[in-house]
């Protein structure tokens, strides 16, 4: 009988399709057997336990660089450690572009930095200045060299583009076979009624809801999808936060668009009235787009269950409540427009999804696994993530599905002083997580090597070909 180095025995196994009892064999860091009665150098038993891929977080800013040359706070060695006691083994994380300047140098730092990470990574690169030099030059450089996602965004001083950037980056992205991953808001809307909102007098930062209100991602999903349908471009809008927005997604996708979605379990499980809350205290649930009201978690499981959104991912943040590099970057008691967006939840997703998912009856296991692990994997081209089939990475984490524990901060483990969630109750909890075959975090604590994260290139994949439905068959990506 073969014995593999690694065996989980008496556990459910949970794929994205189904669930059955079966032990797992793992061997050089792969699956290498699904079946039963298997033997192994080392046992593990997962007797009551759910056995699932390793989560993928699409979209985790860790160790973002900044402008001024410093970073966001969390960094890839302390992201990594909240990634694994929350049962997460792969991250895409983001890359950044300057205005003005090259993307090349800041993507060379950006791989030395994330050296220190200990879960896989593959990176999106942000695209902020799309010049001749960018779209034509370093754009295919950077796919040639594995990533394979640009994300945009329509908001946001200094990193929004207009329609013709935008359109720019569209075509580099068909002309390179790369997928474009967007932030839907639209800018003028939001300065116009931030510039109103403050001549008010209403600058707490509950009013930060009110300077971008659902209309203004409707808007620009929208707009999105009409401009990827011109250039024939396959795209991910990323956070959906509510259900209007998850209606324009159908849409273009009952049309044959090449368009998927994410949403985040802040659009699942914060609404504005977080905000709304004594002195500064409501920055710590601000981000963008912002949390909507309560009736909007509802409509977005219900687009969820419709096929709609596809992923649910972290939008990892960050930005610590104190100090002067997180929320209060711009002073003790900044108007909201001067406050730092973003929530920190790269521990606190899956926790979180499965709770108010699989627990609370409104998806199976198998759902979360599709939400979490497998549909990032597959729509960002990590062929060995995300799944529990023999071959694919050993990345895996035992659920105990009964397990109650209320969120706190020390949780998390992440370098970030608050959590959004303290104190809210959840059920269901990764006990143990194991990274290409080795046990990295059990009951908390993470055993894995700062470094032992591996870099994913990311080669060509299908969900990225276009089409070829083009206005008026003419492909404009060819000349412009
Ligand atoms: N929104 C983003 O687009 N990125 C980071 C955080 C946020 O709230
Ligand atoms: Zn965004
Ligand atoms: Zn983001």
């Amino acid at each position: 009988m073969t014995s593999f180095e690694t065996v989980i025995k008496g556990g459910t196994v949970v794929t994205e399709q189904t669930q059955f009892p079966a032990d797992i064999g793992i061997a050089g860091g792969k699956i290498a057997a699904i079946g039963p009665a298997l033997a192994g150098d080392t046992v593990l038993d997962a007797t009551g336990l759910l056995v699932m891929p390793g989560g993928v977080d699409s979209h985790c800013h860790l160790e973002q660089l900044r402008e001024d040359g410093t970073t966001d706070e969390e960094s890839f060695c302390t992201g990594s450690i909240s990634a694994l006691a929350g049962g997460t083994t792969t991250a895409i994380c983001f890359s950044n572009q300057f205005k003005g300047r090259s993307i090349l140098p800041s993507l060379a730092e950006y791989h030395r930095r994330a050296e220190t990470a200990m879960i896989d990574y593959a990176f999106h690169q942000i695209v902020t200045d799309p010049s001749d030099e960018i779209v034509f030059n370093e754009i295919p450089a950077l796919v040639a060299s594995g990533i394979r996602s640009l994300k945009v965004f329509l908001t946001y001083d200094p990193l929004h583009v207009d329609d013709r950037g935008f359109l720019r980056i569209l075509a580099a992205a068909r002309r390179a076979r790369a997928l474009v991953t967007v932030h839907c808001e639209n800018y003028a809307a939001i300065g116009w009624l931030t510039e109103a909102l403050l001549a008010a007098g209403m600058s707490a930062p509950k009013y930060h809801a009110w300077s971008r209100p659902m209309l203004v991602e409707r808007e620009a999903a929208f707009r999105a999808i009409a401009l990827a349908e011109l250039v024939d471009q396959p795209m991910q809008i990323f956070h959906v936060s509510s259900p209007e927005v998850a209606e324009e997604i159908f849409r273009a996708q009952a049309r044959g668009v090449r368009v998927w979605a994410e949403t985040c379990p802040q659009y699942l499980t914060l609404t504005a009235a977080d905000m709304d809350r004594p002195g500064l205290e409501g920055a710590k649930f601000m981000c963008s787009p912002a949390p909507r009201d309560a009736g909007a978690a509802d409509g977005l499981w219900a687009a969820i269950a419709r096929g709609t959104i596809d992923i649910i991912s972290s939008d990892h943040s960050g930005f610590s409540f104190e100090g002067s590099r997180g929320k209060r970057i711009a002073g003790e008691t900044p108007p909201f427009r001067d406050i730092m967006n973003g929530v920190p939840g790269i521990c606190a997703r899956l926790p979180l999804v499965f709770s108010e998912g699989v627990a609370a009856g409104r998806i199976t296991a198998s759902d979360f696994v599709r939400l979490t692990a497998y549909n990032p994997a597959r729509l960002f081209g990590l062929a060995a993530k995300g799944r529990m089939d023999v071959g694919a990475d050993a990345d895996i984490a035992l659920w105990d599905p009964a397990k109650r524990v209320t969120l706190t901060n020390a949780i998390m483990q992440h370098a970030i002083d608050y959590t959004p969630y303290e104190g809210r109750g959840v059920t269901g909890w990764p006990v143990l997580t194991i990274r290409r075959g080795e046990v990295v975090m059990r009951d908390g604590v993470v055993t894995a090597a700062p470094g032992s994260g591996r870099y994913i290139p990311v080669p060509e994949y299908d969900f990225i070909k276009p089409t070829g439905n083009l206005p008026n068959g003419f492909n404009a990506a060819a000349f412009a």
